[in-house]
This record gives structure tokens, sequence and C-alpha cells, in this order.
């Protein structure tokens, strides 16, 4: 949930004006908006790019996930794969565009790491998947806008692991 519908719930929860500390957080989310949507921006338009060369990477440091007995094994569970790492990268720019990780946990984190026990997908290999994004989305932010981006990165990885 973003700051401003977290700051109302809390206010009205108690009949209350936005308190001037609520209010200046919510400055703050605002000033940064315009970044965060051209951080989103990036990420949308390129993910294709993204994930291509991510899962790349990802093959090339973990041959075993898609060799034979491997979770991602044969071009059906490949592509699937691929799928989940752009279900990922989609979290992100919503984590990005809500400057919060709640609309990630919530989508795909609850649950998730029971999920992919039970499919025998290697969880340190959806980690280092989401981590290959990263680097493949840092090559094109720079400064504020890749660490905005890291943090949502990041945080999916700590989550996975
Ligand atoms: C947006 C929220 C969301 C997530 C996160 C999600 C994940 C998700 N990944 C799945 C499967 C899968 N996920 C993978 C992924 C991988 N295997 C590996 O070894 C690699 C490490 C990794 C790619 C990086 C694979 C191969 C399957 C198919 C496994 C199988 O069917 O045996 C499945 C089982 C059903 C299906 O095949 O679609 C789900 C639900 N679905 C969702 O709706």
């Amino acid at each position: 949930m973003s700051i401003v519908s977290n700051s109302i719930i809390n206010a009205d929860a108690e009949a209350r004006y936005l308190s001037p500390g609520e209010l200046d957080q919510i400055k703050s989310f605002v000033t940064a908006g315009q970044r965060r949507v051209r951080v989103a921006q990036v990420l949308s338009e390129s993910r294709e790019r993204i994930v291509k060369s991510a899962g790349a990477a990802l093959f090339q440091r973990r041959p075993d996930v898609i060799s034979p007995g491997g979770n991602a094994y044969g071009e059906e569970m490949t592509a699937t794969c691929l799928r989940d790492m752009d279900y990922y990268l989609r979290l992100v720019t919503y984590g990005v565009v809500a400057g919060d990780v709640t609309p990630i946990e919530e989508i795909g984190v609850i649950g998730a790491k029971e999920m992919y026990r039970a499919l025998g997908t290697p969880l340190d290999g959806m980690a280092e998947a989401v981590r290959e994004m990263k680097n493949a989305a840092m090559g094109l932010l720079t400064g504020a806008d890749a660490e905005e981006a890291g943090f949502y990165f990041d945080y999916i990885v700590g989550a996975l692991s």
C-alpha cells in the first residue's frame, strides 16, 4: 500500500487530520514521483531485454537448472522459468511506482518459498535470476534511479533466499 493510502487509513482510524509528520512523508513521496514513474517506464519498456539477458546469464552460471533433471529443463519449462522472471520484474515496477514493497509482498512473496519448494524449483536459482535481472537493469539506470529500482530487486532476492 502506498504511503498515501496508508496514512489516510491510520488517520481516519483515529478520526484525525493527517499529522505534520505524515504530510512530510507524503510530500517526499510526491516529490520523488516523477523519478519513480521514469524508473518504472524504463523497466517496462526494457522488460524483454532484461529477462533475456538475465536468463542467459543465469543459465550460464547455473547450467544445472536447464540440464536433464533440472527444474527448467526442456523448452516449455525454460519458458516457464523466463515467465517467472518476467513476473518478478513486473512486481519490481509495482513496488517502484507504489514506493512500497507491499504489492510485491502480497502478489509474489507470501507463500512463494513453499510453492517453489513444492514445485522442486531451486530457491537459490530463483534468487540468482532476480539478481541477474537487477544487474541487467542497473545497466539501464543511473544514480538515484538505479538505487530506487535496486531496492526492490534486493527485497525480492532477500525474500526468496
Ligand atoms: C506473479 C506471481 C506468480 C508467481 C511468482 C508464479 C510462479 C509460478 N511458477 C511456477 C512454475 C515454474 N517456475 C519455474 C521457474 C524456474 N525453475 C528453475 O529451475 C529456475 C531457477 C526458475 C526460473 C528462474 C519453472 C521451471 C516452473 C515449472 C515447474 C513445473 O511445472 O514442474 C508455477 C506453477 C504453475 C505454472 O507452471 O504456472 C507458479 C505458480 N505464478 C504467479 O502467478
